[in-house]
């Protein structure tokens, strides 16, 4: 009897924590649920649950409809929420550099490997209490979409709806910026509040706006970021298994978007059947737009954040 209640005792005290309970965390996305900029992340969500049974449980509860877009950055810091898909624009309040994560663009994983991913995880620590755990849509650029005709590329006049992406580049073309959250783009134009807005190559039929748009400014510019955040003391309260299948799980998603060159192009065509006229000045005036939005993108991030600024930008090599 004895000794088999010690070889009870035994397997209990060095069995291996099969056991361990299933950890939950809690998601949001700052973009509407399954359009472009949520979908990668709603893949992610899948794949974790998948493979993760047992061991890590994301609960996705939704998008701006549960929590308005330019909150979700101060919910991941205050452990409101676990886990967000969010871009940096829409947390620029707590962390001005975010905004030149735009400025960024890098092949599929470079930036791991070049030391921009440490740098960007440590103010994110440090600034929104968060570990960066992806970077989704790496390569995926934005337009200034218009429904008023210009004949060179000047904005004056014009009221442009607005992220922080945009701002910048928009009042040194001489228009006038207007903050909204992707939810409010539809209306703005509908009822003519504003004359265009900065937006993706990607996903504006998502939403209708193919409806109430007219041109597509040319070039494309800066880089579409849009972050999987976890928050630090959730990140910290895992245990080592659960953080390989959330950072494999999330360089499997940074992956999704490498070849993304085709997407554009067909992207860009179907606008074209739907109406949208591109705005394309030549060359010339494409080289010169794209040095002024790096610069201007720059300056403005530089002069909120000197030191973080500068260190970003020879990260960027740009
Ligand atoms: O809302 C926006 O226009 C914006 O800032 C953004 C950023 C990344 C992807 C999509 C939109």
């Amino acid at each position: 009897m004895r000794r088999i209640a010690l070889a009870g005792i035994a397997a209990v005290l060095f069995a291996p924590p099969v056991s361990a309970q299933e950890t939950t965390l809690r998601a949001v996305t700052a973009f509407a649920e399954g359009t472009q900029f949520s979908r990668h992340f709603e893949r992610f969500i899948e794949k974790v649950n998948a493979d993760g049974k047992g061991l890590i449980k994301i609960n996705y509860v939704g998008g701006p409809r549960t929590m308005p877009p330019f909150e979700v950055g101060n919910a991941v810091r205050t452990r409101v929420v676990d886990l967000a898909n969010v871009t940096g624009a829409f947390y620029t309040n707590l962390m001005p550099e975010a905004d030149a994560f735009k400025l960024m663009a890098k092949p599929t994983g470079k930036y791991r490997q070049d030391g921009s991913w440490e740098y960007i995880n440590q103010l994110h620590n440090q600034k929104l209490n968060a570990w960066f755990l992806a970077r989704q849509f790496n390569n995926v650029p934005f337009h200034i979409y218009l429904n008023r005709k210009i004949d060179k590329i000047d904005l004056t006049g014009l009221k442009i709806r607005v992220t922080p992406i945009y701002k910048d580049v928009v009042e040194a073309y001489g228009g006038t910026p207007i903050t909204t959250a992707p939810g409010e783009v539809y209306t703005a134009l509908e009822r003519g509040v504003v004359d265009g807005y900065g937006w993706p190559v990607l996903g504006i039929f998502d939403l209708g706006w193919d409806k109430v748009t007219k041109f597509r400014l040319e070039p494309a510019f800066y880089a579409a970021d849009v972050n999987i955040l976890v928050n630090l003391d959730a990140w910290k309260g895992l245990n080592d298994a659960q953080r390989k299948l959330l950072t494999d799980t999330a360089i499997w998603i940074e992956n999704a978007d490498a070849d993304v060159v085709p997407v554009i192009q067909s992207e860009r065509e179907r606008q074209a059947k739907a109406g949208i006229q591109a705005l394309d000045f030549g060359p010339a005036a494409s080289k010169a737009f794209l040095e002024r939005a790096a610069n201007v993108g720059w300056e403005s991030v530089i002069k909120r954040s000197p030191e973080a600024g500068a260190k970003l930008r020879k990260l960027a090599g740009n």
